[in-house]
C-alpha cells in the first residue's frame, strides 16, 4: 500500500468515527448546488452555459462543499451531476487564454483545482455515485470516472479531449482508465480525442452502466437510495480496499481483508444483517 493510499484510508476510518454535522453552505453557492435529503447528499455542478467547465469559483465551492462531506458521518450516500446538457467539459478554457509570452503553470492550476478535490472526493466515506448526464470532457470525464459508480444517459459521451489542446489526460485518468478499459483502448482514445459513447462505455467496462434517457432521473435516484439503506460502513471499507488492491501484495492483500472483516464483524450492521437473514425479514441497516 502507498503512502497515498495509506493515508486516504486512514482518513476514511477516522471519519467514521469522528464525523461532524453539515453546515449550511447551499445558499451561498453560485457555481454548484448542494442539497441534503434523508442522508443523501446531492451536488450539481451549475454553469449549464459552459457546460460546466470549471472555473476558479467552482473548484474553491466544491473544495468546501467536499471539505464539509468529508466531516459527516452521517452522509450513507454522495451523488454528483450537472445542469442542463453537459455533465462537465473540464477546465474552463477561457480562464487559460494568455497573451504573447505569457505561461500558465497548469501543475499548480492542477494541484489547486481539480486534485485538490480528487483529494477530499476520493476520502469521502459514503459511496459516491457520479450521474453523467450529458457531454464529460477533458477533467470532467476523469472526475467521474473517479466516482465509485459511474452511471449516464444514454445520449451522454466521454471525451479525452486532453490531446486535442496538447495535454495529457490528468485527474488520475492515465491510472484509472488503463485499470478500467485496458491500455490499448485508454492509450487510442486519450491519442485520438475519440468520443466514447455511454452504451460504448458501459460495454467496455469504462462505466457501470448506460441508462435510457427518459428513466435517467428515476434509475438515479432509486440507485442512490439503494446505496442510502445499505451498509454504509461495509461499503466505505470496499471503495477503499479496491484501491488498495492495486498496489498490494497477494499475502498482504489475505491480511487487509482479515483486518478489515474483523471490523466490519463488530458493526451494528453485520448484527442487523444476520439477524435479518435469519428472521427471514429484509434488514435495517444504520450505517454503524
Ligand atoms: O487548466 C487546468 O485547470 C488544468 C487541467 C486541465 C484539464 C482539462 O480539462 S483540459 C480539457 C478541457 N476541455 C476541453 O478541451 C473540452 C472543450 N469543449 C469541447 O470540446 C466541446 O465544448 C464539447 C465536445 C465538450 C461539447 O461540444 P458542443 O458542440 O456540444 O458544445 P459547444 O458549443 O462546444 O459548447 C457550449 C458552450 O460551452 C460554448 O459556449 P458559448 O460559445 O455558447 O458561449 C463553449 O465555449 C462552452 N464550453 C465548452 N467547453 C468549455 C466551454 N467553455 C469553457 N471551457 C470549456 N472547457
Amino acid at each position: 500500500m502507498n503512502e497515498v493510499t495509506k493515508l486516504t484510508y486512514n482518513i476514511a476510518l477516522i471519519k467514521l468515527t469522528t464525523g461532524a454535522p453539515m453546515t449550511d453552505l447551499s445558499k451561498d453557492l453560485t457555481t454548484i448546488t448542494y442539497h441534503k435529503v434523508d442522508q443523501v447528499v446531492t451536488i450539481t455542478l451549475n454553469r449549464p452555459d459552459k457546460l460546466n467547465a470549471f472555473n476558479d469559483q467552482m473548484h474553491q465551492e466544491l473544495f468546501l462543499v467536499l471539505n464539509d462531506l468529508v466531516n459527516d458521518s452521517q452522509v450513507r450516500c454522495v451523488l454528483l451531476t450537472g445542469a442542463g446538457r453537459g455533465f462537465s467539459a473540464g477546465a474552463d478554457l477561457g480562464e487559460r487564454i494568455t497573451q504573447p509570452g505569457e505561461k500558465t503553470d497548469l501543475g499548480e492550476k492542477l494541484e489547486n483545482g481539480f486534485n485538490k478535490n480528487l483529494r477530499l472526493l476520493k476520502s469521502i466515506q459514503a459511496p459516491v455515485v457520479c450521474a453523467v448526464n450529458g457531454v464529460a470532457a477533458g477533467a470532467g470525464a476523469n472526475m467521474a470516472l473517479n466516482c465509485d459508480i459511474v452511471v449516464a444517459k444514454q445520449s451522454a459521451k466521454f471525451i479525452q479531449a486532453f490531446s486535442s489542446i496538447g495535454l495529457i489526460p490528468d485527474c488520475n485518468g492515465t491510472w484509472i482508465l488503463a485499470k478500467l478499459i485496458g491500455l490499448a483502448r485508454a492509450k487510442a482514445i486519450t491519442m485520438l480525442g475519440t468520443p466514447v459513447a455511454a452504451a460504448e462505455a458501459e460495454r467496455i467496462g469504462m462505466i457501470y452502466q448506460a441508462i435510457e434517457d427518459d428513466q435517467f432521473e428515476d434509475q438515479v435516484q432509486a440507485l442512490v437510495q439503494q446505496l442510502a439503506n445499505r451498509p454504509t460502513r461495509a461499503l466505505s471499507f470496499i471503495k477503499n480496499i479496491f484501491d488498495e488492491s492495486y498496489s498490494n501484495r497477494f499475502g498482504e492483500h489475505l491480511d487487509r481483508e482479515r483486518d478489515v472483516q474483523r471490523v466490519c464483524g463488530l458493526s451494528d450492521d453485520f448484527a442487523e444483517g444476520v439477524a435479518a437473514f435469519n428472521e427471514k425479514r429484509t434488514p435495517e441497516f444504520k450505517g454503524r
